[in-house]
């Protein structure tokens, strides 16, 4: 008996990536994450390099660091909330992420925000001067020497420093960042098959781009080398907000809402 065709079997086996992969889904998907990425970056790359050489003097930066801890504390995650907003709304704009349950949304964002900051973060670092763009100017990791956590701050500053040598285009960042949000494997999932579906297509995505740049595999190598430096700062921040809740409690308690949410 002659299968009919196109034989079901082979669809089966073959599954999503070629039925419902073509190079034109992958360039769809490329050109829709990018532009989600542009919209959402919160700086753009000329406005960045406009504000390069605004850097903060040694006077400003000395009075950065004879603030409090709470005061540093409360600027820090209020410039972080703002920042975490752009992320939900880049989240938003991926392809298949509002098709997921609500649960799932919440879980992939609360685990994976944090994480597509630190990839957007080497946009608004200059490896020149070691400086990171913050309220509006250039500063070193010293200035944020009044939050007490000197490990966390430099752990940042030399991720960022690694990602930047990387030089990776806007279309790897808005890839990878998607890739990052579409993780499978956080913890209760409810319909993680349906997220690893997601993250096949946008990493087809991202292999292309980087083939495409002439980058290649070294490339998503390199990048994904990254991925233990950046689980560990985000464990190294849930320790010292920890720390701080348990000295300042109503400092942290009145930190801006999302903030909480995403690390409480
Ligand atoms: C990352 C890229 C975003 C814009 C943005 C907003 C807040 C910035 C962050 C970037 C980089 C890191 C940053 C942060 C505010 C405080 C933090 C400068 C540029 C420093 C490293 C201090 C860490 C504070 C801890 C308490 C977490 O598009």
């Amino acid at each position: 008996q002659m299968l009919p065709e196109p034989s079901l079997l082979t669809h089966t086996l073959l599954g999503a990536l070629s039925d419902d992969c073509s190079l034109l889904d992958i360039e769809r998907i490329t050109q829709s994450v990018v532009k989600s990425h542009l919209e959402t970056c919160q700086y753009s790359t000329e406005e960045l390099k406009r504000l390069t050489w605004n850097v903060y003097t040694p006077e400003e930066t000395r009075s950065f660091q004879l603030k409090s801890a709470e005061w540093m504390w409360q600027q820090c995650a209020a410039h972080i909330t703002n920042a975490i907003q752009y992320v939900v709304e880049f989240a938003k704009r991926v392809n298949g992420f509002m098709d997921l349950c609500q649960n799932d949304q919440i879980i992939l964002l609360k685990a994976g925000c944090l994480e597509v900051l630190l990839i957007r973060m080497c946009r608004a670092y200059n490896s020149t001067n070691n400086t990171m763009f913050f309220d509006g100017k250039f500063a070193s990791p010293q200035l944020f020497k009044a939050l007490g956590c000197d490990d966390l701050v430099n752990a940042i500053f030399e991720l960022a420093k690694g990602l930047c040598r990387l030089q990776l285009s806007e279309e790897e960042m808005a890839l990878f960042s998607a890739a990052i949000l579409l993780s499978p494997d956080r913890p209760w999932l409810t319909e993680s098959q349906q997220v690893q579906k997601l993250q096949e297509k946008v990493y087809l995505a991202l292999q292309h781009s980087l083939h495409m740049g002439g980058g290649g595999q070294e490339k998503l190598d390199k990048m994904a080398s990254k991925l233990p430096q950046m689980k560990s700062i985000c464990n190294l921040h849930i320790d010292k907000l920890e720390f701080f809740r348990l000295v300042h409690p109503e400092t942290a308690y009145s930190f801006p809402p999302l903030y909480r949410e995403v690390f409480g």
